[in-house]
């Protein structure tokens, strides 16, 4: 097989990347370990800046974000009892949108359906080859048989635990990592939401998000130890602890209902640099992870895929290679503006284990700096719909 790009993993980074390049004329190729069912199986984030729903409007992937997603214009943060509203259209005249990332990959795999792109799933033992030189290939196993594809240039595209990022050199990669002592314990309900835009809960029990998916899905996260196990929680000892950290009057109102997803996902915050290696250019979580207090995940992937697929097509357009030599540097300074601002909303809501009074206090301290000053609100809401590309 030869191809163009061969793009690793067929999660949003890949698939998005995938759509764009095959929208401007470039032929790329999909190495999906999973089966499209398992990928789309997965719940993860639910927060789209603004830049990241115009890219997948741009790619053909927006129309039915567009027709069920729900445009925010603020969120909630809260202390206790207390709610301040972050009103982003107020603040920075921007805007989010909420639409599941499982959406927003099965409108992807729509899209490239439509325009016939190449994706082939459960593609196994996946191995990159001489990306030093201007021939680089990819092996992989598939159907059971061995297979190689040529290519110009490799995306890995493949996550926190795929083979891209481990193939750049120990000597050149430099990773830079940040452990948070809890997790995130989170459930998917068929209920209408707690409030009309999300609330994130500093409380002294621990942190709590109240997010949705629909007027009728909603998702909620608690803060919860490390060694606790979804099996730990009841839905009734889960929906108990969660008004608990909520503020009352949001508390009893709420509606709760069974669980329909229910899991644990551990915080970290992670960058490797560079982000490219010869022909090989990372994308996403395979570069970089962040804790999914500032909504970044998902929006820092299609970022990366912003300024790889412009570089792509500079090159294989006008010719123009520049782009690409300096992805990894454009790239990370927008990565790095998001891993200050995510580590910066999980100290800012979050109990520590090792919590002194004093850290308590400045927390407090940072959440009536917000209540009171419109210019720490603009920051937040800057930060949170999304930087400039
Ligand atoms: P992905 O991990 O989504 O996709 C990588 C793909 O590569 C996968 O489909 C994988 O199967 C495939 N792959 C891996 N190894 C391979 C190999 N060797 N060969 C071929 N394919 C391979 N972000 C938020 O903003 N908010 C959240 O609430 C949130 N919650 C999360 C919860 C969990 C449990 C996790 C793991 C992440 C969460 N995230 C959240 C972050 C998440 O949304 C990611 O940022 C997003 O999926 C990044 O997309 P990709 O870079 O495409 O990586
Ligand atoms: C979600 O709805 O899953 C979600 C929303 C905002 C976050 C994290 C997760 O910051």
């Amino acid at each position: 097989m030869k191809t163009q790009v061969a793009i690793i993993g067929g999660g949003p980074a890949g698939l998005l990347l995938s759509q764009l390049l095959n929208k401007a004329g470039i032929a790329t190729v999909v190495l999906e370990r999973r089966s499209r069912d398992y990928v789309l199986g997965r719940i993860r984030a639910g927060v789209l800046e603004w830049g990241t729903a115009q890219m997948l409007r741009e790619a053909g992937a927006g129309a039915r974000m567009d027709a069920e997603g729900l445009i925010h214009d603020g969120c909630y943060l809260s202390s206790g009892d207390t709610l301040i509203h972050m009103n982003f259209a107020e603040s920075c005249g921007r805007q989010v949108m909420v639409y599941g990332q499982t959406e927003v990959t099965r409108d992807l795999y729509a899209a490239q359906d439509a325009i016939g792109a190449t994706i082939l799933h459960e593609a196994e033992d996946v191995a990159l080859h001489d990306l030093g030189s201007e021939a680089p290939y990819v092996t992989f196993t598939h159907g059971g048989e061995p297979r190689r594809l040529d290519c110009d240039y490799v995306a890995g595209c493949d996550g926190f635990h795929g083979v891209s990022r481990q193939t750049i050199p120990d000597t050149v990669r430099r990773e830079f990592e940040k452990v948070y002592p809890f997790g995130w314990l989170g459930v998917l309900s068929q209920t209408p939401p707690a409030a009309e835009e999300l609330i994130y809960a500093n409380h002294e029990r621990g942190f709590a998000l109240a997010s949705m998916r629909s007027p009728t899905l909603s998702r909620y996260y608690i803060q919860v130890p490390l060694s606790d196990r979804p099996e730990d929680w009841s839905d009734e000892a889960f929906w108990e602890e969660l008004k608990r950290r909520l503020p009352a009057d949001v508390a009893q109102s709420m509606r709760t209902g069974p669980s329909i997803e229910k899991s644990i996902a551990p915080l970290r915050s992670f960058v490797c640099e560079p982000m490219q290696w010869g022909r090989l250019f990372l994308c996403g979580d395979a570069a970089h992870i962040v804790p999914p207090t500032g909504a970044k995940g998902l929006n820092l992937a299609a970022s990366d895929v912003h300024y790889l697929s412009s570089a792509l097509i500079a090159a294989y357009g006008p010719g123009d290679r520049a782009p690409l030599a300096r992805y990894s540097q454009d790239a990370l300074a927008r990565v790095w503006q998001a891993m200050r601002f995510s580590w910066s909303m999980t100290m800012l809501l979050h109990r520590f284990p090792e919590q002194s009074a004093f850290d308590r206090g400045v927390q407090v301290a940072q959440l009536e700096e917000l209540a009171k000053y419109p210019a720490a609100r603009k920051l937040l809401a800057q930060n949170y719909t999304g930087l400039p590309f």
